[in-house]
């Protein structure tokens, strides 16, 4: 871990008793009882919405000979679940929503191991999501090597009047790795690849059916074009900032796993039937639960 890059003048006042951490989004505070049944936490999982938080706590339970679900009272923002070490937890759409939820994640997780580095670093963290492939058809599970904003370059964000603050996009290698070895005989397709994330669906992806459109036919497959001849594999919205807050702890464990919707080369429009979005989404929950019984279950 990189101790010099955690807010040790915040969260150490919280360990030592001098704060509290309200961690408001989440709607408790470091000195809940409830936290407290927390502190094995080995894995945390975030997904887009509430709904998928519920059943992946329920799918774990259930592989767990039906262990005990802790839901967080406050739910208007984000759900959460912490059911047998996993820490479920939905971050809505787009990296200023995922950006609270990591970092009061990241102060909860904190707290919860006694401000432990080593403890911290044996945490995993993920975020099982939807894409457009990039060349890639529906259906596809990618699991990230690199997170990237729509230019190809890493996230960053003005700070303290002395310009931009440039992050570290890439996720490491031998989770990427580990995880789709773990689904080596699973009958779905996983592929890595380089993931961008932009800051608008319609937009900063390039669509052209948005009620605001930049872009030509031409702009968006020449733009579509460059990701794929540089690696790309899929575009979300919160990756980029994911890997950017993980490596800037120093965590060794992080990945992001996401099915793709569609092939944006072939189009804009999500029109695969529910019945196939819930096929494509239950699959990247499989390569999730896969490498979690793989790690968790046989340690
Ligand atoms: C994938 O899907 C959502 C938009 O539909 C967004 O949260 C993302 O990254
Ligand atoms: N999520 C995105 O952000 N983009 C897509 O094309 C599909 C899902």
């Amino acid at each position: 871990m990189k101790t010099e890059n955690i807010n040790h003048a915040f969260l150490d006042s919280v360990l030592d008793g001098s704060s509290l951490d309200v961690y408001y989004h989440f709607g408790v505070a470091s000195d809940d009882l409830i936290l407290a049944g927390m502190r094995d936490v080995k894995a945390v999982v975030m997904a887009g919405s509430g709904g998928r938080i519920k059943e992946f706590a329920e799918y774990w339970s259930e592989a767990n000979g039906g262990s005990e679900i802790i839901g967080f009272p406050k739910e208007d923002r984000f759900v959460t679940r912490y059911c047998s070490g996993v820490l479920f937890a939905s971050h809505g759409m787009g990296m200023p929503s995922a950006s609270i939820a990591l970092q009061e994640l990241m102060r909860m997780v904190y707290f919860l191991k006694g401000g432990d580095l080593d403890a911290l670093d044996e945490v995993f963290w993920t975020r099982v999501g939807t894409s457009g492939g990039v060349g890639l058809p529906g259906g596809t599970v990618v699991v990230s090597s690199e997170g990237v904003m729509a230019d190809l370059k890493p996230y960053r964000l003005l700070h303290g009047g002395e310009g931009e603050y440039w992050f570290d996009g890439t996720f490491p290698a031998s989770i990427t790795s580990a995880i789709i070895e773990a689904s080596a005989d699973a009958p779905i397709e996983v592929v890595s690849g380089k993931t961008v994330a932009g800051n608008e669906f319609f937009l900063e992806q390039f669509r052209l059916d948005g009620a605001i459109c930049l872009e030509t036919h031409e702009s968006k497959m020449a733009w579509l074009q460059w990701l794929h001849e540089n690696g790309v594999s899929n575009i979300e919205m919160e990756g980029a900032m994911l890997a950017a807050y993980m490596n800037h702890w120093g965590f060794s464990k992080f990945a992001m796993i996401c099915c793709t919707l569609l092939n944006r080369l072939d189009g804009d429009q999500v029109t695969s039937t529910p019945e196939q979005l819930h096929k494509f989404s239950e699959d990247s929950g499989r390569v999730l639960f896969n490498y979690l019984k793989s790690t968790l279950l046989h340690s």
